[in-house]
């Protein structure tokens, strides 16, 4: 396997991705700091239909440590059916983190400066104008990530149990499993109706500018010792603890934030 860009340390680290993908080193790129008193407040940002997260889903779904991340293949099923432009059809969700032990955060997204421990991304493409993932992950208007930041708590989130102790069998990059149910509506925050709206790219190489994020104002909150594992267990191309696979804030330009709330 070739490692075409790393995070740290690397011929094509963080701050190198421009020189080979230019889109890295355009204007409207992902992830962002939210500052709260420059978002504007849009009554029209209703929750979002989440048809078809409600779990438990049965099936066989692809549980993958891709060497920068740890990845669950969605099924098609699942749909955003309101509160964006078009229809969304999700296709994977995979999570960016921090290292050493709770130490440092990994979350991509910060809020008025703040990086929170990890940051969940439920990825879709516009199935209203494209007929698949790959048609639409280079297109005007293709993709819709949702974005949830985690925080750490006391108790054991149960609902993550599973999937934290799968880590284990897919510790080395390339590895997977397969997950007999997922229950992504379980895997989120009771309260949907908050969330921050503006227009960005994806967070890795190439950088496509082309993802209407939606970053939620309500947390996910997993114990210390899941934040540990989930730090601890991977490893990379080279064998090296997989963590901080995080982007840092890209500048907003003109962009401007909207909230659904006030
Ligand atoms: S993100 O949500 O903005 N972090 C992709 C999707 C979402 C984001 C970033 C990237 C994506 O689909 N990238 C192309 C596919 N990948 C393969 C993969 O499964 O994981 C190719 C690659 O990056 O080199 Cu990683
Ligand atoms: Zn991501």
């Amino acid at each position: 396997h070739v490692v075409e860009w790393t995070y740290q340390e690397g011929e094509v680290d963080e701050a190198n991705w421009g020189k080979k993908y230019p889109l890295c080193a355009a204007t409207h790129q992902s992830p962002i700091d939210i500052q709260k008193k420059k978002v504007v407040y849009n009554p029209e940002l209703g929750p979002l239909n989440l048809e078809g997260y409600e779990g438990p889903l049965h099936g066989h779904f692809r549980f993958s440590n891709n060497g920068h991340s740890v990845q669950i293949e969605l099924p098609s099923t699942m749909k955003i059916t309101r509160g964006l432009p078009h229809v969304y059809t999700a296709v994977q969700m995979h999570l960016h983190w921090g290292g050493l032990d709770l130490e440092t955060s990994g979350s991509e997204h910060t809020v008025d400066g703040m990086r929170y421990m990890a940051e969940l991304h439920i990825v879709h493409y516009n199935s209203e104008l494209y007929k698949t993932f790959d048609e639409a992950k280079d297109k005007p208007n293709g993709l819709a990530v949702l974005a949830f930041l985690y925080v750490d708590g006391n108790f054991e989130n149960t609902y993550y149990s599973e999937v934290i102790s799968r880590l284990a069998k897919i510790r080395y990059a390339g590895q997977e499993t397969i997950l007999k149910t997922v229950d992504p509506l379980a895997m989120l925050p009771e309260d949907l109706d908050r969330y921050y709206r503006y227009q960005g790219s994806l967070t890795t190489p190439p950088c496509t500018e082309n993802v209407l994020w939606t970053v939620y104002d309500t947390h996910i909150i997993l114990s210390h010792n899941q934040i540990k594992l989930l730090e601890g267990t991977l490893l990379d191309w080279h064998n090296n603890t997989l963590r901080n696979d995080y982007r840092h804030a890209q500048p907003l330009n003109d962009r401007v934030v909207e909230s659904s709330f006030k």
